[in-house]
């Protein structure tokens, strides 16, 4: 086994440029802009690796210590691997978010990445850099299990991305976003959809077999329906989770979720059937009429043979989630010891932008990454003030079992992202329910469902709940890109004084932030004396003064653009904060 093992990896050697040695893989890449046309309208500068675009799928074994050497060959960007959905227990700074884990990788640094495999299942890497990753650094990941429940009851895996796509570049598209011109905070709409970074994808497919058909949504902000035209899809894994069977026509992926699904073909070779994926457009404020947000693959029964379009829908009928059990039997998790509640909005500061919210705290980066001031601060490591009010930190201690309450106060739909772990589902709301009523004594599943990425419905509530046995600093953030860079996220900064005692962060890691010219040592605001001092710490812009409100803002925005143009817009941008007697309140 170990012999063929090494074999394919000297073949793919020859293919891919990495090196195995028993069971460690080695990555060698250089991040650096390339070109690429996925769908076909406009060809576009893209991130790619080793000068590969679409990027490699990883195919890793469980139990395999992974070393990727992430080269940053962009010149003119930052970047960093987010290993999305692991639990990289003891190994908290490999998990990728600069600012709270690790430091940019600048341009011209290398940063190594090394921590073995506990996990199996779908899997992806990408940028967790500020909204970077929808330019192109993003993959699946597989982790193949010896142990895999199904093994056995398919022939072959396949693995298939979906994904929005954007002709602008990320960094453009949120400086829009988040600025005095778009008070609203309208996202903006994707150009196009992918299927495995294409458009017109093709299957081909041997009759009368079944496919473990890997699914993971790796877009920027549009959640897809996918179906496949006569066939039915088995739910057998959700993000990473193996789940007992379940039989569907339709699936739902957020940005950021997985779905493995038996599929099994038809005798007939007649026939190619199409792959549809359908963006929700629920998530755009506007559909552009020459959007088209459907993406077409087809399953390749006959080569030669006509790809039909699909059929029109009238309606949307996903599978939900929250009806899925694992196979592990892993039952409810009892009795918890501290419950957060959330309370997510979005809304203006005092630079008339939108910006997003838990309990009115906007997420800003701090001088200091989180973890490194875990590491640096003793027994003050258990006082959430010394990462700072805006990195938004709740403290767990080790083994408490925490419940989380999302109240979306937003019309919007999100889906909700906690890295290191995967979290049980105990409840979601239907559209509109408001806040959670936490004195309905609603009997929760039994076996709740598990995953990493849960969609919270509009002005609705959902109850989530882990262990927090993972010690090290986690984010809990919307996956949508645009969000998260809006501030749409939170930090558990999980057994201090353990992270204390079982991380040790490498000097590759300190020598990368003294590239990037970031602090290692210190409170939020690097302060190593006063530990309590956050004198200096970075904040988000102040709020509004009181009495002005968003319709304020739109009203006065198109006043300035229609009486004063480019002279206002100037006073506007140099004016912060906005002195009162500027803005008008229309409510
Ligand atoms: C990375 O790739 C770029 C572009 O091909 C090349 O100029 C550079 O030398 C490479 N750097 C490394 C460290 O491989
Ligand atoms: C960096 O360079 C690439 C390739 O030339 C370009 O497309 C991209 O817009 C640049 N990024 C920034 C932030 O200027
Ligand atoms: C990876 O981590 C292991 C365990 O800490 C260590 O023994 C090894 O030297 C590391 N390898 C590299 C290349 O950093
Ligand atoms: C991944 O590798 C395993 C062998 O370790 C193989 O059985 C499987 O087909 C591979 N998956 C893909 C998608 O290439
Ligand atoms: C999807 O694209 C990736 C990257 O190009 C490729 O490795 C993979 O084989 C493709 N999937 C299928 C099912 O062809
Ligand atoms: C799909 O599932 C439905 C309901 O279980 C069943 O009636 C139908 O025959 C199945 N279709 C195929 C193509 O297997
Ligand atoms: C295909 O043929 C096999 C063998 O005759 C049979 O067991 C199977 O049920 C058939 N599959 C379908 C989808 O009709
Ligand atoms: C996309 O597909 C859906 C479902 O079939 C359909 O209702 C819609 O009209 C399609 N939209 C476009 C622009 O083709
Ligand atoms: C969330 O909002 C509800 C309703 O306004 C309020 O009762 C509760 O105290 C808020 N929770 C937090 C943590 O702010
Ligand atoms: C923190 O604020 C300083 C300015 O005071 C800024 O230069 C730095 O980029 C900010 N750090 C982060 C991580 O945003
Ligand atoms: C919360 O649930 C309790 C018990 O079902 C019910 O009596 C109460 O009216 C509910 N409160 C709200 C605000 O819905
Ligand atoms: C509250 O109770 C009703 C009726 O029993 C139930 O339908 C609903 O799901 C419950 N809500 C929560 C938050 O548990
Ligand atoms: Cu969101």
């Amino acid at each position: 086994m170990a012999f063929f093992k090494l074999a394919v990896a000297s073949l793919a050697l020859f293919f891919h440029g990495f090196v195995v040695n028993a069971d460690t893989v080695i990555y060698d890449w250089n991040i650096t802009w390339t070109t690429a046309n996925p769908d076909g309208m406009l060809e576009r500068p893209v991130i790619g690796i080793n000068g590969q675009w679409p990027l490699p799928v990883l195919n890793l074994t469980k139990g395999d210590r992974v070393i990727a050497n992430v080269y940053n060959g962009l010149g003119n960007e930052s970047t960093s691997i987010h290993w999305h959905g692991f639990f990289h227990r003891g190994t908290n700074d490999m998990d990728g978010p600069p600012h709270v884990v690790q430091c940019e990788i600048s341009p011209g640094s290398t940063f190594t990445y090394n921590f073995t495999l506990e996990q199996s299942g779908l899997y992806w890497y990408h940028s967790h850099s500020r909204g970077q990753y929808p330019d192109g650094l993003r993959q699946a990941l597989i982790i193949t299990d010896p142990e895999n429940p199904y093994r056995g009851q398919y022939d072959e895996e396949l693995v298939v991305t979906l994904s929005d796509w954007y002709h602008d570049q990320m960094p453009g598209l949120l400086k829009d976003f988040i600025s005095v011109s778009n008070p609203t905070g309208a996202e903006p709409v994707p150009n196009s959809a992918l299927m495995n970074e294409t458009q017109n994808f093709e299957l081909p497919v041997q009759p009368g077999k079944t496919y473990l058909l890997r699914l993971v949504n790796i877009g920027a902000f549009a959640s897809q329906y996918f179906w496949i035209e006569g066939h039915n899809l088995t739910i057998v894994e959700v993000d990473g989770v193996w789940t007992k069977p379940a039989e569907t026509k339709m699936i739902y992926l957020t940005s950021a979720q997985r779905y493995s699904v038996l599929v099994t073909m038809k005798n007939d070779t007649t026939k190619n059937y199409p792959m549809v994926g359908s963006m929700d457009t629920d998530l755009f404020d506007a559909i552009p009429s020459d959007l088209n947000y459907n993406v077409t693959g087809f399953l390749v029964y006959d080569k030669n043979g006509h790809r039909p379009q699909p059929y029109v829908l009238d309606t949307f009928d996903p599978y939900d989630d929250f009806d899925l059990e694992p196979t592990d039997g892993i039952a409810l998790y009892e009795n918890p010891d501290q419950v957060i509640v959330l309370n997510m909005s979005m809304n203006n500061l005092g630079d008339g932008a939108n910006y997003a919210f838990f309990n009115d705290i906007t997420y800003t980066a701090q001088k200091v990454p989180t973890l490194y001031s875990v590491l640096s601060s003793g027994s003050a490591a258990t006082n959430p003030v010394i990462y700072g009010r805006d990195t938004n930190s709740y403290v767990l201690l080790k083994d408490q079992v925490i419940d989380v309450v999302l109240n979306n106060m937003d019309t919007g739909k999100h889906p909700f992202h906690l890295h290191g772990h995967n979290f049980q589902v105990l409840y979601r709301s239907p559209d509109d329910e408001g806040f959670f009523n936490s004195t309905n004594t609603t009997s929760f599943p039994a076996v709740p469902m598990r995953r990493d990425t849960f969609m919270a419905r509009p002005t609705g509530n959902f109850l989530i709940r882990f262990k927090a046995d993972n010690p090290g600093v986690w984010l809990f953030h919307c996956h949508l890109n645009f969000h998260l860079d809006a501030g749409l996220a939170m930090t558990f900064v999980e057994a201090p004084l353990a992270i204390q005692e079982t991380v040790k962060i490498p000097q590759n890691h300190y020598d990368v932030c003294k590239a990037s010219g970031e602090l290692t040592a210190g409170n939020a605001a690097g302060n190593t004396v006063d530990l309590f001092d956050l004198t200096g710490e970075n904040r988000s812009v102040d709020p509004l003064p009181a009495g002005f409100t968003t319709k304020g803002i739109v009203a006065l925005v198109f006043s300035c653009i229609a009486a004063f143009l480019g002279m206002a817009a100037v006073a506007w941008y140099g004016a912060a904060p906005i002195g009162a007697p500027m803005i008008p309140n229309t409510q």
